[in-house]
């Protein structure tokens, strides 16, 4: 076993603690940007994403990584200080999304395999040098009545994580395994169970083959939630009960940790899923987030493209890493957020 793999992966659920997805390929960015009004240029995601990363208190006491984009790995601060080392003084680990999207699978209409395995080897050695510490490689499922997922699906991208997380540790980075199960659709949440099980169940079967070993990686899943469009949609108790229950089936215990992406979940949803979660149930991983949307999006809006308010902006941050901490340790309750 790679003893400084496991520390890595171990210290990135230490309690408490979880990882900002600040990842956002340029096209993302953008499209977060015009809900603000605010140009995406190089400067204006390095200015937005430097704010996030010397937000004081947040940083320090809340996160523990931080996944970056290609662009803001190689970029400097305003003061010159590269950014993966402004992460780093905070006592995160600086992390990198290496995939290349998903890209549509040929013969499957509406479902996609994630790409970039190419030349994959020689990134990971720059991304090593550049000061990364861990990895991300996110794959797509879809649901819908036509037939999705197929097989073909989730074989694909499990096969593809597998191939990623072991040339990940190879060259010495933690890999984090994200096969995200969208929430897009009518579906109801029993639904949702059956598919995320299906994927995560073929995941650890290509991970085994491909020989990469768990106690250095972390499990970045979907919770198990009603579809958006659901004409029903299933209480906190019920998605916590049925995540924690398709995890305890699926994910092997020599998995250090497990970090929820958000998937388009309320701010408020995302932590109080989690939270029921930690607070309900005995589990054999360090369980907390690994969030986008749910951590920033208070923060976006409050910044709005404007110098002017990084404070405001910088306390919207503050409070989602807090309320999401809490959260970990599932000590939150709706009264915390008005404490
Ligand atoms: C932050 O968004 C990440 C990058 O998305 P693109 O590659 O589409 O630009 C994304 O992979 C993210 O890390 C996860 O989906 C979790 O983010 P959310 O917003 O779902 O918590």
């Amino acid at each position: 076993m790679n003893n400084e793999l496991a520390k890595v992966a171990a210290a990135i659920v230490a309690p408490g603690k979880g990882i900002l997805a600040a990842d956002e390929s340029t096209g993302t960015i953008k499209k977060r940007f015009d809900t603000i009004d605010t140009v995406s240029t190089t400067d204006s995601r390095r200015d937005y994403r430097e704010m996030l990363f010397r937000t004081s208190d947040a940083m320090e006491k809340h996160i523990s990584g931080v996944i970056l984009f290609d662009e803001t790995l190689r970029q400097k601060a305003a003061d010159g200080t590269p950014l993966a080392k402004v992460i780093s003084d905070t006592g995160a680990f600086p992390g990198i999304k290496v995939d290349a999207g998903a890209k549509p699978l040929a013969g499957r209409a509406g479902e996609t395999v994630t790409e970039g395995l190419d030349g994959l080897r020689e990134r990971v050695a720059e991304y090593v040098e550049l000061g990364a510490k861990f990895a991300k490689w996110r794959a797509v499922i879809n649901i819908g009545s036509d037939g999705r997922p197929s097989h073909t699906s989730i074989h694909s991208n499990a096969h593809a994580l597998a191939r990623y997380a072991a040339i990940c540790q190879e060259g010495g980075l933690v890999p984090i395994v994200e096969p995200e199960v969208l929430m897009d659709g009518d579906h109801d949440i029993d639904k949702c169970y059956a598919v995320t099980e299906w994927a995560l169940k073929e995941l650890y079967q290509e991970l085994f083959y491909a020989k990469v070993e768990l106690e250095g990686t972390i499990l970045k899943p979907n919770m198990v939630i009603s579809g958006t469009e659901a004409q029903t949609r299933a209480g906190v108790e019920e998605v916590a009960e049925k995540t924690v229950r398709v995890l305890k089936n699926c994910v092997p215990a020599a998995v250090p940790g497990i970090c929820f992406l958000s998937g388009g979940q309320s701010d408020l949803e995302a932590t109080a899923h989690l939270s029921a979660m930690n607070a309900g149930y005995d589990m054999p991983w360090g369980l907390s987030f690994s969030y986008g949307r749910a951590l920033q999006h208070a923060a976006l809006n409050a910044w709005g493209g404007e110098a002017s308010n990084v404070d405001a902006a910088q306390a919207a941050f503050r409070k989602r890493a807090h309320m999401n901490s809490l959260a970990a340790l599932g000590k939150w309750s709706e009264a915390s957020e008005n404490e």
